[in-house]
């Protein structure tokens, strides 16, 4: 893994915490979108050297509802950045991790991601990504 690309963190209201971010943390907010894919809702904040990922349900079928049904708002996943998304899965499968999905599928601005079950990497549900352009 090259690096943190960022850190998703689950919440209810992605108007209330955009305000947090930036009127009380001071930090940017760069843009939101809704990833259809994924039934959610999200907010990238520019925390300098690391992006966070602020989470909205989109609709009860979102894991990030069930999520905070469960466990209320909070740390939600970590992503890490590779160059070569496909090889990276085939190296996961061959260690035996517990992947969500065979493939990578679409997330923000059009990275390949894929999640490592939480059982799989020591409670922390974990996302790879594979960027296809910096966020502006
Ligand atoms: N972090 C850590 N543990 C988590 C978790 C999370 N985010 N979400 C669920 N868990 C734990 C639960 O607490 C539960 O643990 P126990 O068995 O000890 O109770 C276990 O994982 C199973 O949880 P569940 O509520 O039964 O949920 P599911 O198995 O139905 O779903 C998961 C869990 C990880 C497979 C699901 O949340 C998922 O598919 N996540 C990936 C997709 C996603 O989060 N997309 C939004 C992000 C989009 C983006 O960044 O682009």
């Amino acid at each position: 893994m090259n690096q943190v690309d960022h850190i998703g963190i689950a919440v209810a209201s992605l108007d209330e915490a955009i305000a947090f971010y930036t009127n009380q943390l001071g930090m940017s907010h760069i843009k939101t979108e809704i990833i259809q894919e994924q039934n959610v809702k999200v907010a990238f904040i520019d925390a300098g050297n690391i992006c966070i990922e602020l989470l909205e349900a989109t609709n009860e079928k979102s894991s990030v509802a069930k999520f905070l049904q469960k466990r209320g708002p909070g740390l939600h996943h970590i992503a890490y950045r590779v160059e070569d998304i496909e090889s990276r899965i085939v190296q996961m499968n061959e260690n035996g991790l517990l992947l969500l999905t065979e493939a990578p599928q679409v997330g923000a601005n059009g990275a390949k991601i894929i999640f490592m079950h939480p059982s799989s990497a020591g409670g922390v549900l974990t996302e790879v990504c594979e960027k296809q352009e910096e966020l502006t």
